[in-house]
């Protein structure tokens, strides 16, 4: 190998590395070429480029209470199970990725109107995908991804529930039985208040039971 081939092999290896670090991969990369040898490298992604993830799950088979009944809860999906939404811990200013997934089938109607419009996500979208829109297929070179759709309302005959925070202009529209993937930044520390706004809970306008009750329907977001 002459000394240029081998400056240009380390040059690539360079490059490739700083391409990498800027992606924010995380993982070990395996570089092979000099000399017959693989190097492998590992590369930790650093917090502060990459999103912050939260899981939620909509459930619907929870007995509120002997009176109430089943009631739909959000619930938090994280590396220790199964958590309460009465207080969700989140960061401020670093983006968010909300994943919502959601078991509920049923539509309901809206306690606000016109919140089956999405706010202050980026874009002003929330990306959908459901067992309706995925519609892949397999094609020579490999599957051919179809499906899924960045939409910036949901109609209200599909609309479940939302994820609403009035205090920062977010909603996050959902659609019945579907995973909501939305990216938001809250830019500013304090306690805020977040709702569902439709009328999925118990009593004659469905306002009551879940809709009313911290951990279920309703809780604060703590950012800081
Ligand atoms: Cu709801």
């Amino acid at each position: 190998m002459s000394s240029r081939t081998s400056l240009t092999s380390g040059f690539v290896i360079a490059v490739l590395a700083v391409a990498l670090i800027l992606a924010g991969y995380g993982g070990a990369v395996a570089i092979g070429g000099v000399g017959g040898k693989t190097i492998t490298t590992t590369i930790t992604s650093t917090n502060s480029t990459s999103p912050y993830v939260v899981n939620l799950v909509i459930a619907t088979n929870s007995i509120f209470n002997s009176t109430v009944g089943d009631q739909p809860g959000y619930f938090v999906l994280g590396p220790s199970g199964l958590g309460s939404t009465e207080n969700l811990s989140l960061p401020a200013n670093r983006l968010i990725e909300l994943v919502i997934t959601n078991y509920d089938d049923g539509a309901a109607s809206l306690v606000v109107p016109n919140d089956n419009v999405v706010s202050g996500t980026t874009g002003g979208t929330v990306f959908v995908a459901s067992n309706d829109n995925i519609n892949a297929s397999q094609g020579a070179a490999g599957i051919v991804l179809q499906g899924g759709e960045a939409v910036s309302s949901v109609p209200m005959d599909n609309l479940s529930h939302t994820f609403t925070i009035p205090a920062l202009n977010l909603n996050i529209p959902v659609p019945q039985s579907s995973t909501v993937v939305a990216y938001f930044t809250i830019t500013k520390a304090g306690t805020f208040i977040w709702f569902c706004e439709t009328t999925c809970g118990s009593g004659a306008d469905g306002t009551e039971g879940a809709m009313s009750t911290a951990g279920w329907m309703t809780g604060n977001v703590v950012a800081s």
